[in-house]
């Protein structure tokens, strides 16, 4: 046995090392979580966001997290089997010995699933329907709310996330996070996030996160940002 392999059995624990000794035995590799193709060209962005960057992001950034993902839940298997999002919504169901792990990325991975999912290339301009509704008579503008998105990704100190969310109350908020934590873990819905980790940005807006932030917003998807908006309010 190699050392890689060893070492890799040490860390995941008995369960996975049954499924790497046999893998005929068990399905619950089948289940593992893959990386999501993005929904459009890397350079489709441009040039909020430029093709080096989503390159990167995409996949080696992402990739990241799947892969130490799936090696964090080699040792509760059982977990293949829920989508990520319940995973997050019930960590405290989650082994004390992977539980940060999980949160790192499983947080990653339900993070930028999500991000890639709420940009598009034909971006940019206003939300409709409901969401519009809500966001008028929660901020009072769609620029207030943009301004308040911009003011707390700014000021996340180090690497996190900005946050549109559906709160447990059905109202509108906007929060920071650190990290990969997930809204998910405190049981709250996003609906709408802003990766201000460097690698989201660095390449083209180097130190200038709030340049990024305002050229973000061209690039949201709020079609898709509303149908989150209409499930977590009926979910
Ligand atoms: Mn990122």
């Amino acid at each position: 046995m190699s050392m890689n392999r060893r070492a890799m059995l040490r860390q995941a624990g008995v369960g996975a090392a049954a499924l790497l000794l046999n893998p005929l035995a068990a399905t619950a590799q089948d289940k593992m979580f893959t990386l999501p193709k993005l929904p459009y060209d890397y350079d489709a962005l441009e040039p909020s966001i430029d093709k080096l960057t989503m390159e990167i992001h995409h996949d080696k950034h992402h990739q990241a997290y799947v892969t130490n993902l799936n090696n964090a839940l080699k040792a509760q298997p059982d977990l293949f089997k829920e989508p990520i999002e319940t995973i997050l919504r019930n960590i405290d169901k989650v082994d004390a010995k992977i539980k940060q792990a999980v949160i790192n990325n499983g947080g990653g991975h339900a993070n930028h699933t999500m991000f890639w999912e709420i940009m598009g290339p034909k971006g940019g301009g206003k939300p409709a329907g409901k969401l519009a509704e809500a966001i008028t008579s929660t901020f009072t503008s769609l620029d207030k709310l943009q301004e308040l998105v911009n003011t707390k990704g700014l000021g996340q100190f180090g690497s996190g996330w900005s946050w549109l969310i559906v709160g447990k109350d059905k109202k509108l908020d906007v929060i920071s996070t650190a990290n990969q934590d997930s809204p998910l873990l405190t049981g709250a819905t996003p609906v709408l996030g802003v990766d201000v980790w460097e690698h989201a940005y660095y390449l083209k807006y180097k130190n200038l996160r709030g340049d990024y932030l305002k050229a973000w917003w061209n690039v949201v998807n709020w079609a898709n940002v509303g149908e989150r908006f209409d499930k977590a309010m009926k979910g």
